[in-house]
């Protein structure tokens, strides 16, 4: 670090002990959760407040130097570490939470506070955030914000964008924007906290969060739910959504089931195996949910939680998903919608990739997540898919973001004007491209963005 003067400089806006350059300390940073992205980082540099992280900012600006953000390193598209030697600027030391406002049914969040923090707090007022992830433990709810995370529960919440009353943000040149207010009605001007939500730390650095709450139901009802495929689990979900309190459909298959229960030592679910699984929770107790069960034509068998352990198994099947894959290999991650109709026929499709496909999502959403094990050659295998995804109409990113990962695929989903008038946002806010370079386009050798 002593050989470093902008370590030295940043060191006295956020105290030595939190810029770090020994490898052996930056290494949780500078790689991701997949281990397929990650490069050097100047320096790892862990601001504790607003103020820092502007300071820190204005400091990297003035010397011309990138810096890539970072929440709880759990992103999947290669969006938040370093590639070439940028300050990897984190924000979990941000993790402070204000009070619970029980009557606006809102509370004020640090960037670096985790999910899991922010539910258990809102919990304490007999409230909740309405996202849920099964990354909850470390992603943080700045760089869920920043990539507009959607997870379980988006049939009844929606994504980050639509539970994002405000937020504060630093932007390019250090200065910085606050937001936290909270008004219910606001259409004083541009909407600058839905643009910066889902920016992918392009535009500025998420700092607070004011998040909307949601009354927490008295009960929950959980069920596993198995059919004979995927395309019969897609024609039961008009019925299954017919009790409104359906929170979340996630949909996995038997060899995903196979590898989850490899992973995590679970017994299997049901005596048979079946075609396809669908995790479903109401907000409701268990009589009018086993009614609905009971008439449902497709239906092959059902178990129903009948306590919290029982819940947390069902859960696992599904949210298990993850680790498992990556116990089992280096997948190439695809994270795609598709209109709902050509959900089941694309997941069939995928069963002819050369490489072992694991699929399972969001069944509501069409959000299927494509993980390939073995592929010989990943870039022809993403091509081949998400060239399908661009002819199907759907989205080559439903809810990872465009990343690193994704970038020379952006135009199969939006337009030449779009992406133009994207570049334009960007130039305007950003015009060094200093903030987050490589993402969403690619990273301009001049340092232009
Ligand atoms: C999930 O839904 C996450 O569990 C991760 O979006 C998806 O690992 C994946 O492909
Ligand atoms: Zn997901």
């Amino acid at each position: 670090m002593q050989n470093d003067p902008l370590a030295a400089r940043l060191a006295e806006v956020v105290g030595a002990a939190h810029v770090l350059t020994d490898p052996a300390l930056t290494a949780s940073y500078t790689t991701d959760f997949t281990r397929r992205f990650g490069g050097p980082a100047r320096l790892v540099v862990r601001p504790g407040d607003t103020g820092q992280v502007a300071s820190v900012v204005r400091i990297c600006a003035a010397e011309g130097v990138p810096v890539v953000p970072q929440g709880g390193n759990t992103g999947l598209a290669g969006g938040g570490v370093p590639r070439s030697g940028e300050v990897l600027l984190s924000l979990r030391r941000l993790d402070g939470l204000g009070p619970v406002d029980g009557t606006a049914r809102q509370l004020t969040a640090g960037a670096g506070a985790t999910l899991t923090a922010v539910q258990r707090h809102a919990r304490t007022a007999g409230l909740d955030f309405g996202v849920d992830l099964a990354a909850r433990d470390s992603a943080t709810v700045g760089g869920m914000a920043a990539t507009n995370a959607g997870g379980e529960r988006v049939l009844r919440y929606g994504t980050m964008r639509a539970n994002v009353a405000g937020l504060s943000a630093v932007l390019a040149d250090g200065s910085a924007i606050d937001r936290l207010s909270g008004l219910p009605k606001d259409n004083a001007g541009y909407d600058l906290t839905g643009l910066l939500v889902g920016s992918e730390g392009t535009l500025g650095i998420v700092t607070a969060l004011r998040l909307r709450l949601v009354p927490r139901p008295p009960e929950r009802t959980t069920a596993l739910l198995a059919f004979g495929s995927l395309a019969d689990a897609v024609a039961s979900l008009d019925a299954l959504r017919s009790l409104d309190s359906l929170e979340l459909a996630e949909f996995f298959l038997p060899t995903g089931l196979a590898l989850v229960r490899e992973h995590t030592g679970l017994p299997a679910p049901f005596t048979e195996p079946h075609g396809a699984y669908v995790l479903v929770e109401y907000a409701a107790p268990a009589p009018p949910v086993l009614d609905l069960l009971a008439d449902l034509e497709r239906l092959r068998d059902a178990v129903v939680a009948a306590d919290s352990a029982d819940r947390h198994r069902l859960a696992t099947y599904r949210e298990a998903h993850t680790e498992a894959i990556s116990a089992a290999g280096v997948p190439v991650k695809l994270d795609v919608t598709v209109p709902l109709p050509d959900l089941a026929g694309f997941v069939t499709e995928m069963e002819s990739l050369p490489a072992t496909p694991y699929l399972f999502g969001h069944l509501a959403e069409g959000n299927a997540h494509v993980n390939l094990l073995g592929a010989a050659d990943p870039e022809a295998v993403t091509e081949t898919v998400l060239r399908r995804v661009g002819r199907a109409g759907g989205s080559i990113s439903a809810e990872h973001g465009i990343g690193t990962a994704k970038v020379p695929w952006l135009d199969l989903t939006r337009s030449p004007t779009e992406i133009a008038a994207m570049r334009a946002v960007k130039r305007a806010l950003d015009p060094y491209g200093l903030l987050n370079p490589g993402v969403l386009f690619p990273a301009r050798p001049s340092g232009q963005g």
